[in-house]
């Protein structure tokens, strides 16, 4: 095992994250924007396998076709110089003010409309430079007032886009996959979709289901007050998790995107877990970005921090499972009932001798199931103690 990062980890950022400038609501930028082909040295130098971008990161809004093409070959030629794929694309319908009052969920036909043109574009974009994942992260999807009456309305224009555009991308033979981001408010008071399974219900009602799942975000469930390995696990067993944006968060309070690990190292770890041990093969996405505080410097270190904490989580995922200690502490807490468990299987015979069956109940009543030494010995493992 290597604590250096390789291709193999799929680790990826966002174009956004280390080019973020320090902007906050009360203050201006703290750091100069750094150029999207240096970004890309700089991080296939430390280990990344690749990036992901808003049409807006690479193309600024209102570019002529000519100047697009321009930037945009400029960048392939960067992504082929530094072997760096582009893994996950989306669109920037938060920035502009035309967006203010929601973008696929504006109340006005004209913005939704015009939603609709910039996403396809943006596809067109991500297509050409081979991403295979699209992610839909609604942040004006929202509101802060509902006396406009459009809750309703805004589910159904939200599913008639979202149908849309996925129709778009067959008929171009782009082949995405598509993920909804969850996040309960930020910038919107409230934002629609406010959790992945507010939006794993959501994708059952749309008319390509199959092409629809999650990108999950760490911080963004956290904000919400909910575990984020919770939210993983139920991603996961719906099959639905098509992309995840890992990072950190102080719980419910604004967003964050601290490091990587940065927080909550417990829930990092169980993350780092659940990745690792369900097969998930897509991309590691860091979606975070430096303290306000740093400088260039500052930008290289956290990335450079979030992939090897990643690392260091996944060695002790390694050794939580070779641990005698914890392995014999794992098999107690687990009580195995053969006979019990085949009766569990349904049929009108099960059933009835489920019903005659007679428990034990001031046994099981009473039965501690060890949880405060597996979890101290989980503690002691984080600690370096085991
Ligand atoms: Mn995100």
């Amino acid at each position: 095992m290597t604590r250096t990062p390789q291709k193999s980890d799929k680790f990826t950022f966002g174009l956004w994250t280390v080019g973020n400038v320090g902007r906050d609501p009360f203050g201006e930028p703290t750091r100069a924007a750094l150029d999207p082909t240096y970004s890309l040295q700089q991080l296939a130098e430390r280990g990344a396998y690749g990036v992901s971008l808003h049409d807006n990161d690479l193309v600024p809004q209102g570019a002529s076709a000519q100047e697009r093409d321009r930037i945009v070959g400029t960048f392939k030629r960067a992504l082929a110089d530094t072997g760096l794929k582009v893994t996950m694309a989306t669109t920037n319908l938060f920035t502009d003010p035309v967006f203010k009052d929601g973008a696929f969920t504006s109340a006005d036909a004209r913005v939704r409309a015009y939603a609709l043109q910039k996403t396809m574009r943006a596809m067109d974009l991500g297509a050409e430079l081979g991403a295979e994942v699209y992610v839909f992260w609604g942040g004006r999807e929202g509101a802060e007032v509902d006396a406009g009456g459009k809750l309703l309305d805004a589910l159904g224009w939200f599913r008639d886009a979202l149908n849309f555009l996925a129709a778009y991308s067959e008929s171009q033979g782009y082949g995405f996959r598509f993920a909804l981001e969850p996040k309960p408010n930020e910038p919107r008071g409230d934002i629609f979709l406010p959790t992945v399974g507010s939006a794993l219900g959501f994708i059952t009602t749309l008319e390509r289901p199959e092409l629809f799942g999650l990108n999950p975000e760490f911080a963004h469930e956290t904000m919400a007050g909910l575990s984020f390995p919770h939210a993983l696990a139920q991603a996961l067993d719906a099959g639905k998790l098509f992309h995840v944006d890992l990072n950190d968060q102080k719980m419910s309070r604004f967003d964050q995107d601290l490091r990587f690990g940065a927080e909550n190292l417990k829930a990092a770890f169980f993350t780092v877990m659940l990745l690792e041990e369900s097969g998930y093969d897509g991309p590691k996405h860091f979606d975070a970005h430096a303290l306000r505080t740093e400088d260039e410097a500052g930008v290289w270190a956290f990335a450079e921090g979030c992939m090897k904490t990643y690392l260091l989580l996944k060695e002790k995922v390694e050794r939580f499972k070779e641990d005698p200690d914890i392995k014999a502490a794992l098999e107690a807490y687990r009580v195995r009932d053969e006979r019990l468990e085949a009766l569990g299987r349904f049929s009108p015979e099960n059933a009835e001798a489920l019903k005659a069956e007679a428990f034990d109940l001031p046994a099981l009543r009473t039965r501690g199931p060890g949880l405060e030494r597996l979890d101290q010995l989980t503690v002691e493992l984080l600690l370096g103690a085991r």
